[in-house]
């Protein structure tokens, strides 16, 4: 079939919106109409060059919601006309991973999803007969996509798609970061680096669990508002204070329970670990920095009990927790809505990145 998508030629050009060819689900493999997707920096990132797996030409977009259209020989978890998020983390609950109980990082299929291809090595995308790689196995920037089976969260009819696609990527990373990652207790003093699409969901995941401070700290100032309404105590810009770190640390009285850096700098990275309590505050990565960068401290700062951690999609295990957010979302536990300041058809979607590098947006979705 034909889909009109925006694809990723080149790295650092803009996206073109064009007809591609699509082949039809293989085993294990689904066709989803996207309905809705949101841009996350990752997609800026990918597309500015910064990411060391990076193809091109590919179909960005990992943050999606849609219909099942379609499914290959074998599916039995989904059927025509569920509703779905496309997971960039599956969950096969079946590989070593998985069955560990460990860790969300599902490894069936990573291998060939970092290679942008479907697990059998092949790609269902072509451009006048070019291959076209698929992006974190999702490729939401696309009206039509195929996903393995394992890749989809069977979601509930009534979450409209504009705000359940946010639930593919930033919702999830965020509350799932305080709730999954750092489980964060009632009370816990708490500071966010990088007050976007991301970080403001760490804010509502603090607020939801009852944290006491909830300093927030970004170098653009219109953000404070932005952090105060979804829970935030205290804002911090870092360009006013002589030394950051210094003066996280005496705010929160001798460093925060759990800090969690949201902007993918490693600079930032180092002060978020700094700014812990020495004994045991715990630093949670969740910013995905740029190729070749690394991130360093004082091993003392170990030593002395701050513990350095990550988190990929909040530890959220896909296919059992995104629609238990989407719950959270429709019982009005958590909010989407406010964070979602710009939707744009599919032909203005290279609006959406300029919109993020500017500050100007929380969440840019693009509706099909
Ligand atoms: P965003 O552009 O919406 O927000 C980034 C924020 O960081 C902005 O408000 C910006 O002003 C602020 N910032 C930039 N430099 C800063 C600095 N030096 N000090 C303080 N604040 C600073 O981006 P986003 O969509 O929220 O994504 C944030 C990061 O999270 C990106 O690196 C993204 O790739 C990553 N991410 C990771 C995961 C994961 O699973 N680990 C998931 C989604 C996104
Ligand atoms: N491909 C990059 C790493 C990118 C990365 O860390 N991605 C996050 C999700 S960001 C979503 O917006 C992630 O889940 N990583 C786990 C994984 O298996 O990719 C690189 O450095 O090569
Ligand atoms: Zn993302």
């Amino acid at each position: 079939m034909k889909t009109r998508a925006a694809v990723a030629f080149e790295a650092k050009r803009p996206l073109e919106i064009v007809e591609v060819d699509l082949e039809g689900p293989r085993a294990g493999e689904v066709l989803v109409e996207i309905k809705a997707t949101g841009i996350c920096h990752t997609d800026a990132y990918t597309l500015d060059g910064l990411d060391s797996e990076g193809i091109f030409p590919s179909i960005l977009g990992h943050e999606g919601a849609g219909v099942v259209v379609e499914v290959g020989p074998g599916v039995t978890s989904v059927a025509v006309g569920d509703h779905v998020i496309p997971l960039y983390t599956p969950e096969c609950r079946q590989c070593k991973s998985c069955l560990s109980r460990k860790t969300n990082l599902c490894t069936a299929i990573r291998a060939t999803q970092g290679k942008g291809l479907m697990p059998d090595g092949t790609s269902r995308f072509s451009y006048k007969g070019q291959a076209i790689a698929h992006y974190m196995g999702c490729s939401t920037f696309s009206n039509f996509t195929v996903l393995p089976e394992i890749a989809l969260a069977k979601i509930r009819k009534d979450a409209p798609f504009e705000s359940a696609c946010y639930v593919g990527c930033g919702v999830t990373t965020g509350v799932g970061a305080v709730v999954n990652t750092a489980k964060v207790e009632p009370g816990a003093n708490c500071v966010v680096f990088g007050l976007g699409g991301i970080g403001l969901n760490v804010i509502q995941g603090l607020k939801m669990v009852g944290a006491d401070m909830i300093v927030g700290v970004d170098i653009n100032d219109t953000k404070e508002e932005w952090g105060r309404r979804f829970g935030m105590t205290h804002f911090v810009n870092p360009k006013n204070v002589s030394d950051v770190v210094a003066h996280l640390v005496e705010m929160t009285g001798g460093g925060a329970d759990y800090t969690f850096d949201c902007t993918g700098n490693t600079t930032v990275m180092r002060q978020a670990l700094e700014a812990c309590h020495r004994g045991w505050g715990e630093s949670i990565v969740i910013g995905v920095a740029e190729a070749g960068k690394e991130i360093a401290t004082r091993p003392f700062q170990l030593v002395t009990g701050r513990v350095w951690r990550g988190s990929a999609f909040g530890g959220a295990r896909g296919r059992t927790d995104t629609p238990r957010i989407v719950d959270w979302y429709m019982d009005g536990k958590i909010e989407i809505d406010p964070m979602i300041t710009h939707t744009l058809p599919l032909e203005r979607i290279n609006e959406a990145f300029d919109l993020m590098h500017a500050g100007e947006s929380i969440r840019s979705v693009v509706v099909f």
